[in-house]
């Protein structure tokens, strides 16, 4: 039996845009894993140093690649992460860049804790559209996607334009 080929997605934008929400619920959804890099580098120590100004460990992103491989090799894998250009470029089907207004996100990392230098550069990561750049630096322009992450509404329209997107691949790629 030939087994069903699946996409491979990449979720990336700035810290709070909504990546994780969107990614798991995704997930339920069509059954796609979702991989969250941050935490997968937490429960591996896939670190390489310390980085003093934002008091975080450094992501060894070598390693994180290696990790990563197998299961990508084997697709239909979702993958969270706020940073985009050292994933290999054949991983990924579709590049999605998540966006939120500003006063939005500053509300959102102000309740998740972030303070002073941090929040300020995170907000202004989203301002400067610094991610958006990044994966169209690394990807082809026609698979990397903007997608805006508000509110709820937002929220379900995505899914329903994703869902939509995999289906279609799906169909084309089997
Ligand atoms: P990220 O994984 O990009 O850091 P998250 O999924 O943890 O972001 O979301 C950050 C916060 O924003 C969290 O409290 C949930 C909320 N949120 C996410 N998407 C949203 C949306 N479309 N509408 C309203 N709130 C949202």
């Amino acid at each position: 039996m030939r087994i069903m080929r699946r996409p491979n997605i990449l979720l990336t934008g700035t810290p709070g845009v909504g990546k994780t929400t969107l990614g798991k619920e995704l997930a339920e959804r069509t059954g796609l894993v979702y991989v969250n890099v941050g935490e997968l580098a937490q429960e591996g120590q896939l670190f390489d140093g310390y980085d003093d100004e934002y008091q975080c460990p450094i992501l060894d992103e070598d390693r994180v690649v290696d990790e990563l491989e197998d299961k990508m090799a084997d697709g239909g894998v979702i993958v969270d992460y706020h940073g985009c250009d050292f994933f290999p470029e054949r991983w990924f089907h579709i590049v999605f860049v998540l966006r939120t207004d500003n006063t939005n996100l500053y509300n959102r990392l102000e309740n998740r804790g972030y303070t002073g230098k941090k929040l300020q550069d995170n907000v202004q990561c989203e301002i400067f559209q610094t991610i958006y750049e990044e994966a169209m630096e690394a990807y082809k322009g026609e698979i990397v996607h903007q997608l805006p992450s508000n509110d709820p509404e937002d929220l379900e329209r995505n899914l329903e334009q994703i869902m939509q997107w995999i289906e279609q691949w799906s169909n084309e790629n089997n």
